[in-house]
């Protein structure tokens, strides 16, 4: 199976044989850059990565030969709509845009299920990460892979009271990265801390095995805290504790990941705050490697506020270091994956890495002004935290007295940390120490293992495991009968492959659709009036998602989502022939060679003139900017002036422009420029190209002139339009 870019991914045909599919790579990939950079149209990147073989590129790129340099680091975004079957689509869509790292978010609970799950249940603030969910993400993931021609990794959470059966699971399918950190579990989850620990050493012993990348999760005590900077010291304590406790548990320094949030945002000094942090902690990991996040502490409903605050600090990446830069949108407030806003978080990330490509070169960081004593600063307050804790006796104390999370900047303390009792939590009381002749026939066995003397391999008794034998994993479709993706993807054919167009957010045929209005109230008023605007436009569902104040009094932007209760049938669409246009260097070209000139006005009785002049001038990309010389006679210009100015001027074409079209009076109008013309004898070296709101080329062919245009017209198409009639005509 192979992917086409112009046809969609077949769903079903990934979900047919799942039974036997096997990842064919383990372990994380990199993005390669090559050493004396990349040269792309006229560009040296210095730090930017090989290029893929489909992509799309960012909105300017029509401009600059169509390139899509591809940034350093690698690109990560999160999908997780609850129907992994949805999502893979979206994966498709972001690879091509340029992520190369796929998160799942697990859905809502699954840290507290004791196992692994199986079959396809729906998800609700997530997937719910099942074999069957992996393999098929993973199968599809290859196919888009080879479109793009670059690896992609894939990633999910290896936390949760089934941590090391999830990392098992992630090692036998080939899972390239995880979250996994003990301490996550204590603090957010309230998981018994010595079990989490154990759990933790077992997991990470496992993803060393088949070298899946970790990210810690020290940022989520950036995203809990009071004052997301304040905890700037204890972020780095967790992070050291995480990477020591990573280390000897048998993992290479190259697949440990710090993940890392600048801290503040404005309305604070951000960089004041952000640089030193991220400066300190570069500092004392280096070797280790940086997944960095934005912020999401203060993270609005707002899409523009998010991309902001992503632009600062993807800029903070780029000044410092990034080996993984995460892109986040603002829809896990919004509590919708809006999927097309992961595009625009991997465009935001894209664009300003390339923007900042070769920074360092340019740009210096000065430790020698307030920024050094900062970063020193940092340091000594983790450092005194981390002897305070020994003095304590060690993590689990100081976890039992409330030393993490404190809204206090430490040393300052204002006991409103996250306190967890070593006696309680979920799985408390389960850790079962090992009988002396314990022994388990596996492979990256974590801890003691009483094996037989003399083996090869740890799993040679049983004639290997399943991360040696991959038909050995017992693979259950699904569980329940109704809830699973073939049934849901049964509802949603017509919407994907059926021929019926359904606007879509969450899942496919949703039809969810977001409106974006200013009404001229309050806001009070303004919510409750756009609601009932929504509901009388035939929306269902419904809700104001953000709202930004213009004014308290004069108004109020809002963003209105809901849904259509219908659909338009494909077969029902007539879509308009393409005029393809020549390449614009090759218009230059022939209209320089032949020094191309036109006469133009608006005929009849006509005083409009917008429209025509936007045609000419160059401010807005007229015939000028493509080096058409023209001669401009104004409005209510009779026909007969057009002609002979065409005479005098040598001009190769008259455009024509009638606005008002009663009585077919612009029909009429081109039909005499083209008879005058012929009564003139100029009709042969002469186009007569005519213009207006009521002008199509069909219409203005049929009245006899060699094409026409409409409303939204570009000087450029009328350029290209009248290169292409010389061509036909054998003058070029
Ligand atoms: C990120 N935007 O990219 P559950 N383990 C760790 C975590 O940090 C998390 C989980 C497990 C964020 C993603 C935050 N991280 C969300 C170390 C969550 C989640 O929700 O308990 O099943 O696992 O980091």
């Amino acid at each position: 199976m192979e992917l086409v870019p112009n046809q969609k991914l077949d769903i079903e045909e990934i979900m047919k044989d799942l039974e036997h599919y096997a990842p064919r790579r383990r372990g994380w990939t990199w993005r390669v850059k090559p050493e004396d950079g990349v040269k792309m149209h006229k560009f040296t990147f210095r730090d930017c990565s090989l290029p893929l073989k489909n992509s799309i590129g960012l909105p300017a790129s029509k401009y600059f030969n169509h390139i899509d340099p591809q940034p350093g680091p690698v690109i990560t975004t999160e999908i997780a709509s609850g129907r992994f079957e949805d999502d893979i689509r979206r994966m498709r869509m972001a690879a091509w845009h340029g992520a190369d790292h796929i998160m799942v978010i697990r859905f809502t609970g699954q840290s507290h299920i004791d196992g692994v799950l199986e079959g396809t249940p729906e998800g609700i603030g997530g997937v719910p990460i099942t074999r069957k969910q992996l393999r098929a993400s993973r199968k599809a993931l290859d196919l888009i892979e080879d479109e793009v021609g670059r690896p992609i990794n894939f990633h999910s959470y290896v936390s949760g009271v089934a941590g090391p059966e999830m990392a098992v699971m992630y090692s036998e399918e080939g899972i390239n990265g995880a979250h996994q950190d003990p301490q996550y579990n204590v603090l957010y989850r309230n998981i018994n801390m010595f079990r989490s620990f154990v759990d933790a050493g077992v997991a990470k012993h496992v993803m060393a095995h088949s070298q899946i990348f970790q990210i810690d999760g020290a940022h989520n005590a950036n995203a809990t805290a009071k004052e997301g900077w304040s905890v700037m010291p204890e972020l780095m304590v967790q992070h050291g504790i995480n990477c020591a406790f990573s280390i000897g548990c048998g993992m290479r320094k190259d697949l440990v990941g710090l993940s890392t949030v600048p801290p503040n945002s404005p309305p604070a000094p951000k960089l004041w705050f952000d640089l030193p942090y991220a400066v300190a902690l570069r500092d004392f990991f280096s070797e280790f490697r940086f997944r960095a996040q934005q912020n999401t502490r203060y993270i609005e409903a707002d899409i523009e506020e998010a991309i902001r605050t992503h632009t600062i600090d993807t800029l903070i990446s780029a000044l410092t270091k990034a080996d993984i830069q995460s892109t986040i949108t603002p829809d896990e407030g919004r509590n919708l994956p809006w999927h097309y806003n992961n595009i625009r978080g991997i465009q935001t990330a894209k664009q300003v890495l390339v923007a900042l490509d070769g920074i360092k070169e340019l740009v210096k960081i000065d430790r020698d002004g307030p920024l050094g004593e900062m970063v020193r600063d940092l340091k000594e307050r983790s450092i005194c935290m981390l002897e305070e804790m020994i003095e304590l006796g060690g993590y689990f104390p100081s976890v039992e007295k409330g030393m993490f999370v404190d809204s206090g900047k430490y040393p300052e303390r204002n006991s409103d940390g996250i306190a967890r009792d070593p006696q309680g939590g979920v799985g408390v009381g389960t850790i079962v120490k090992r009988d002396a002749d314990y022994m388990a026939p596996v492979c990256a066995h974590f801890g003691n293992n009483a094996l037989p003397k003399g083996l090869n391999k740890p799993c040679d008794p049983i004639g290997g495991c399943t991360f040696c034998d991959h038909s050995k994993i017992a693979y259950i479709d699904e569980v329940d009968a109704e809830d699973n993706a073939n049934k849901r993807l049964e509802k949603t054919k017509a919407f994907r492959s059926g021929g019926e167009i359904k606007p879509e957010v969450e899942w496919a045929g949703d039809g969810t659709v977001l409106l974006q209005m200013f009404l001229p109230e309050s806001e009070d008023y303004a919510r409750v009036a756009a609601e009932e605007i929504g509901k009388k436009m035939g929306l269902t569902d419904v809700e104001v998602v953000n709202t930004g104040m213009m004014h308290p009094s004069e108004g109020t932007f809002l963003e209105v989502k809901g849904k259509v209760p219908f659909s338009i049938p494909k077969s029902s669409l007539k879509i308009p022939v393409k005029e393809e246009m020549l390449p614009e260097a090759e218009i230059r070209e022939v209209i320089k060679n032949k020094g191309i000139r036109v006469v133009a006005g608006t005929v009849g009785e006509d005083e409009h003139s917008v429209g025509l002049r936007e045609i000419l001038d160059i401010k807005h990309g007229g015939v000028e900017k493509y080096g058409i010389k023209y001669t401009y006679l104004g409005t209510s210009v009779p026909l007969e002036k057009l002609v002979d100015a065409a005479i005098e001027t040598g001009a190769q074409a008259i455009l024509m422009s009638t606005i008002i079209s009663h009585n077919e009076i612009h029909r009429t109008n081109m039909r005499k420029m083209h008879e005058l013309c012929i009564e003139k004898g100029i009709r042969d070296r002469v186009f007569i190209i005519g213009g207006g709101t009521q002008v199509t080329n069909d219409i203005a062919k049929s009245a006899g002139v060699d094409c026409g245009f409409g409303r939204g017209t570009k000087g450029i198409q009328v350029a290209d339009a009248i290169v292409k009639l010389m061509k036909q005509k054998g003058m070029v």
